[in-house]
């Protein structure tokens, strides 16, 4: 494989076995808790999103909202419900503090399903709900967070795989501990990229130098002042950032691989900057 460009490569054999597991999980669940990138609000959520839930209520977290601008994340959230109907709430996954308001709108969008078995003469059950996602946008932190707070396994369930277990979150509440992830096809090279800056693709698909150029390039279109101030460079290049910085590589040359390695890791880390890298076009086209 050339490894010059991004590059993914996902099996259909494999798409249709993890699309066959998540049909099966969110059979068991009332609602689904979706965990995207708030850095990405679009490019981390998948457009087939209501294909893939059917009918299952979902709550939206814009996790590691701790990364981003909050009052360009709020915009995002407005539209967000706006297109969807759904609550979207920002959150970070390091922190407690949002764990209230997740159990909260988890239970209420829960309870249209627990009415409806009640109006069958079924008693009141817990809500149940299940986490998913894209890789890396944070499902096993929140998760961790929500269940800690918790720590009652309460096992399989009749009709329900070994490896599932269930965790009472409180009265009203249960969580399937393991999250569903949703394997897409990556014909989206634009998409592809802004996953690989958050980190979100495996880094074996692609390599520093390529990837960490996209990134400039992208930021600066969106943020360039704030980027040259803080590797106090004139022009946006990896080169005029190796030299800023002193990196030289045997030979004299600017060293361009590690280089490439900081600026993916200063922005994922949210050194450079809080940043959102969608943006929103009154549409579904988020090409930039
Ligand atoms: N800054 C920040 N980092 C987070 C947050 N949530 C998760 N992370 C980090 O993101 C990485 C991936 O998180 P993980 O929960 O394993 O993601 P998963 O692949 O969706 O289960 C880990 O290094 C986490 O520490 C958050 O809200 N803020
Ligand atoms: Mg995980």
């Amino acid at each position: 494989m050339k490894k010059d460009k991004l590059h993914i490569h996902w099996y259909p054999g494999h798409i249709a076995k993890a699309e066959k597991q998540l049909k099966q999980q969110l059979s068991l669940v009332d609602a689904v808790i979706e965990v995207v990138d708030a850095r990405l609000p679009l490019s981390s959520t998948y457009d087939n999103i209501t294909g893939l839930l059917g009918d299952k209520p979902r709550l939206i977290l814009l996790n590691k909202a701790d990364l981003t601008d909050k009052k360009e994340l709020q915009k995002w959230i407005n539209i967000l419900e706006e297109k969807t109907s759904f609550p979207v709430i920002p959150t970070d996954a390091k922190n407690s503090k949002d764990l209230n308001t997740i159990v909260k709108k988890a239970v209420e969008l829960s309870e249209p399903r627990i009415q409806a078995i009640m109006a069958k003469g079924l008693l009141r059950r817990p809500a149940r709900v299940m986490v998913v996602g894209m890789p890396n946008v944070g499902k096993s932190s929140i998760i961790n967070k929500l269940t800690r707070s918790s720590k009652t396994k309460i096992g399989a369930k009749a009709g329900v795989t070994r490896q599932q277990q269930w965790v009472r979150i409180n009265p009203q509440l249960e969580l399937l501990d393991t999250p569903g992830i949703i394997p897409m096809k990556q014909e989206d090279q634009i998409r592809a990229k802004k996953l690989a800056f958050v980190n979100a693709v495996s880094e074996n698909a692609y390599s520093n130098i390529p990837v960490a150029n996209e990134l400039l390039a992208l930021l600066e279109k969106r943020y360039p002042e704030q980027v040259k101030t803080y590797y106090k460079v004139e022009n946006l290049t990896i080169e005029d950032i190796a030299l800023a910085r002193n990196w030289i590589a045997s030979g004299g040359y600017p060293d361009l691989e590690r280089t490439a390695i900081y600026i993916l890791r200063d922005f994922r880390e949210g050194k450079i900057g809080k940043f959102i890298l969608d943006e929103f076009v009154g549409d579904e086209n988020n090409e930039t």
